[in-house]
């Protein structure tokens, strides 16, 4: 296995065509489609364009849908509920299919949507994730971090390097990390692994949820390492389910 890590989608190019990719966006839209799987929800169908999200969610029938996202951390007017992983409760969310558009994490998906396997990798599913291509040993992994509008996220960087961190635990004997972003990565949870949610408060976006209110269950929940068995998975393009 080969593994790259590219900090946002636009890094990653053209002419790479991974067998897998596990999109991240840490705070908050990956930990939210984790907990929202987790907790019963049909699926989550993921939009880079509104437009496309409100008539794909026009043809769905209304008992049985969510309009889920967020733009600049705040919830989308006319939507049932923001980004937060806390709010995807089962009383809430079972049996529903979520429509989901965010700022970063959903036009990250869209960018690697025709990837063979595409899964979401978030701290608190990172051991699933990491079973799970360890089962499938893809030729070529892409981890691509969804940053915030084309710009680095420290965060996104941090679950990418927890990532790599048990891949390369799992077969060391792998010269597996191929460029010098998924190195990087891998220091940096070597440096935050004891407390990973001191380092996602310290982020600009941790920064920026701060400013906008109180999200302390948000961090504790985004933060909370190998809690949950579930993988979302690309069955068709832009459907995540649990797998
Ligand atoms: O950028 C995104 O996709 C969101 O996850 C951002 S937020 O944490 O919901 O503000």
């Amino acid at each position: 296995m080969q593994i790259f890590y590219f900090h946002t989608p636009a890094e990653m190019p053209q002419s790479l065509h991974p067998s897998a990719a596990a999109v991240i966006d840490v705070l908050r839209a990956t930990t939210t489609i984790a907990w929202a799987l987790h907790n019963g929800a049909e699926a989550v169908q993921a939009f880079a364009d509104l437009n496309d999200l409100h008539t794909a969610a026009a043809a769905w029938p209304k008992s049985s849908r969510l309009l889920i996202g967020e733009r600049g951390g705040e919830k989308l007017e006319g939507f049932d509920l923001g980004n937060s992983p806390v709010a995807v409760v089962p009383q809430i969310v079972a049996g529903k299919r979520l429509f989901m558009s965010t700022t970063n994490g959903t036009r990250a998906l869209n960018r690697v949507r025709d990837v063979p396997l595409l899964l979401t990798s978030s701290l608190p599913n990172r051991e699933a994730v990491v079973q799970r291509l360890h089962q499938h040993k893809p030729e070529t992994l892409a981890i691509v971090g969804s940053g915030w509008e084309g710009s680095y996220s420290l965060e996104d960087s941090l679950a990418a390097g927890a990532l790599v961190y048990r891949l390369v635990e799992l077969d060391s004997t792998l010269n597996v990390l191929t460029n010098d972003e998924a190195k990087a990565a891998l220091a940096l949870w070597q440096q935050w692994m004891h407390d990973p949610e001191s380092c996602l408060r310290a982020a600009t976006h941790g920064q920026r949820l701060i400013r906008l209110g109180n999200h302390d269950a948000d961090f504790r929940c985004c933060a909370n390492i190998d809690r949950l068995s579930t993988v979302p998975t690309q069955g068709e393009p832009g459907v995540l389910k649990s797998a």
